[in-house]
């Protein structure tokens, strides 16, 4: 108990910090292109966390990807690098935004079945969220 009473009054965060809300990702069609996932990531604590990579059994090449539109409204995404989530901030991932790219996927997502993906921070913690897989049309953890 002294102990846990001494680190409360000090500056930090860690995967306790992390905070992730639903979690969701879509059913693909065969292994051949890659799967996506969504999620928020929420930070509790006093200090920022960053999220430097991820991992998952799922994919053998899994990058968080930020989509960015020009002003032509064309997209494209690219490998978005680390992501920095501030004190008490969220961080989304989200159709249209950052996403999770899940490449070289080593099975299918199939509806209705969930995978443990693994959110790697710049201090070497990690935080893994069980991932639920929605149809191959959703648009949301709603549908
Ligand atoms: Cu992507």
């Amino acid at each position: 108990m002294a102990t846990l009473t001494a680190m409360a009054g000090l500056a930090s965060a860690g995967p306790e910090d992390i905070v992730v809300g639903d979690p969701w990702s879509r059913a693909s069609i065969g292994t051949s292109r890659p799967g996506v996932a969504y999620m928020t990531i929420r930070n509790t604590g006093d200090s920022a966390m960053t999220l430097t990579g991820l991992r998952t059994e799922v994919a053998a090449m899994p990058q968080v990807h930020r989509t960015a539109t020009d002003d032509s409204g064309v997209s494209s995404m690219a490998p978005a690098g680390d992501i920095e989530i501030a004190p008490a901030g969220t961080v989304a991932l989200e159709p249209g935004s950052l996403h999770a790219m899940l490449m070289k996927l080593n099975r299918p997502l199939i509806e209705a079945e969930s995978y443990s993906l693994i959110l790697i921070f710049g201090d070497g913690s990690e935080v893994a969220v069980t991932v639920p897989v929605l149809g191959v049309g959703a648009r949301g953890p709603e549908e």
